[in-house]
């Protein structure tokens, strides 16, 4: 009898606790954004923390985890959002450039977490062409979004809002979290479009770093002797491909007549700024652009100019934000759901701030094949760590399955980040990354499709349609200056690194 009733009483012990388990499962905020160097975070700490820090973002870092070495396996927009849902290379997953459609009906990792009793939601930038799957609530930008006034697409259809996109953004995902079923955990896409071109500040910020000149990156005036075809060949320098709407000077500057596009853009948006908007706006840039016209700059000069009104810009986007992440994080705090809330920060990919001439991201190079990971997930790992160990975008599906307890599903390919983030080391960690830009050489920026292998200190890349190798000693040349392929004092690393580029594709099953 007595043994009877502990057997019940223990079955109902577990049944209230298969019940209550649930509950206990972490929620996962993924702030993310778009085109967000690493430079530009200063927990991360580069030539522009002390001028521009980012406390906000830093207060995950300080209380969690930050990656050094974190890289993406494609880098560009749709392509790295498609590797990050699914855990999967570009080819696996069908969304290899820009412009594809995202087979949403495949296994994502949202997908999985809603089967699984998450509430799930996407609010921002997805620009994944076609609409949401595996989410209670979404809320997106059309394609590329608006800075003022953005439209945004719901289930319903498409609307406008008043107001900045970044604190549009993070308005919904504030209400979303607060009217959402207390019961049960979330996941939450938090995805700005920030800093993204054509870098258009929030109204408030206009003037900031207005007395401030930023350093310049040693390589600006770089003229890629030493390279390859790719990096001679590109559309992407801050010298000639900037127009005058991403760089504020369309007042004195008429060039209707070079580029209907570039003028269509910027034209759509001052209309979407308010009449007071426009007015700031002008009185903001106006007298800047008359002192430079006046100044009658030398093309290096010239140069310099717009670097600067590039990195203020681009800076003045990120300071919106950093103060938007803290309203975020300061929400967790007073509501308590901080204690039970894996917070992420991460980018699609880092960002060409002025390096080697550039602007944009795609090249196998560091300053793009690099984005930024930080992570706090409150009672695991030491707070304030650090980890060298190489992670990349295909890993964070299986890092979420695994932080909500669930089965990992045989066919991705990335590696779970859990055991970085409970502190360890393991020793079969991976050794090196495998990367691949798909995209056709001729579309914007002008970039040819590549693909290669980066280890601790090496990386060989090959530009498939120009059967173009490129080989940089990391240690030697970090800033990747001279590739040593035909050196014969690589020959043997040469070999090696082709060797386990054929290896990893086998891996990654990768044949194209
Ligand atoms: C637009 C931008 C490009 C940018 C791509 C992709 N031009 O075409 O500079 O590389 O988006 O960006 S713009 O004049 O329209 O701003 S991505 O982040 O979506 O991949
Ligand atoms: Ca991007």
């Amino acid at each position: 009898m007595i043994k009877n009733r502990i057997i019940v009483c223990l079955l109902w012990m577990l049944a209230v606790s298969a019940q209550a388990a649930p509950q206990k499962r972490p929620n996962i905020l993924w702030i993310f954004t778009d085109d967000h160097s690493h430079k530009a975070i200063s927990a991360y700490g580069s030539h522009l923390t002390d001028l521009a820090p980012t406390p906000n973002i830093d207060r995950i870092a300080e209380q969690g985890m930050l990656f050094r070495n974190s890289f993406v396996c494609n880098s560009i927009c749709g392509p790295s959002r498609a590797a990050i849902m699914t855990g999967k290379h570009s080819h696996i997953n069908g969304f290899r450039s820009n412009g594809d459609r995202f087979d949403g009906h495949q296994q994502t990792f949202p997908r999985l977490l809603q089967d699984a009793g998450y509430q799930t939601a996407v609010i921002g930038k997805w620009h994944l062409g076609t609409d949401p799957v595996g989410f209670d609530h979404w809320e997106i930008l059309p394609g590329q979004g608006h800075y003022y006034q953005p439209d945004f697409i719901t289930a319903k259809g498409t609307h406008r809002e008043q107001g900045y996109v970044t604190d549009l953004i993070t308005d919904k995902s504030l209400n979303w979290m607060k009217e959402r079923d207390p019961e049960r955990p979330f996941m939450l896409m938090l995805q700005h479009k920030a800093p993204h071109r054509e870098w258009s500040p929030a109204p408030r910020h206009l003037h900031l770093f207005d007395d401030v000149t930023f350093p310049e990156p040693p390589t600006l005036f770089d003229d890629y002797e030493g390279r390859g075809t790719a990096a001679k060949m590109q559309d992407m320098t801050i010298a000639k491909t900037m127009h005058p709407g991403d760089l504020k000077i369309n007042d004195v500057v008429d060039f209707k007549d070079k580029n209907g596009w570039y003028y269509k853009a910027t034209k759509n948006r001052m209309e979407r700024m308010t009449e007071k908007e426009s007015k700031d706006w002008w009185a903001a840039y106006g007298p800047k652009n008359k002192a430079m016209m006046e100044a009658n700059l030398s093309e290096k000069e010239m140069v310099r100019w717009k670097y600067q009104r590039y990195i203020k810009d681009y800076l003045r986007c990120i300071r919106s934000v950093d103060e938007n992440i803290g309203r975020v994080l300061n929400y967790l705090e007073e509501s308590g759901l901080a204690d039970n809330t894996v917070v992420m920060y991460s980018s699609d990919q880092s960002f060409y701030l002025g390096e080697h001439g550039w602007f944009d991201k795609r090249f196998m190079y560091e300053e793009s094949l690099r984005t930024p990971l930080i992570a706090c997930w409150p009672g695991h790992g030491k707070p304030g760590s650090e980890t060298d160990l190489m992670v990349q975008n295909i890993d964070m599906a299986q890092t979420f399955l695994e932080i909500a307890g669930l089965p990992v599903p045989s066919d991705m390919q990335g590696s779970s980040l859990v055991p970085l983030l409970n502190g360890k080391n393991p020793a079969d960690w991976r050794e090196s990354i495998y990367y691949q830009y798909h995209q056709d050489v001729n579309t914007v920026h002008h970039v040819y499709p590549h693909y290669g292998i980066r280890t601790g200190r090496y990386k060989l890349i090959y530009f498939n349609t120009l059967d173009e190798w490129e080989l940089y000693d990391l240690e030697k040349d970090p800033q990747e200056m001279t590739s040593q392929y035909a050196n014969p004092e690589y020959a043997g690393k040469v070999d090696e690194l082709k060797q386990q580029l054929t290896e990893l594709r086998a891996v990654y099953q990768a044949t194209e």
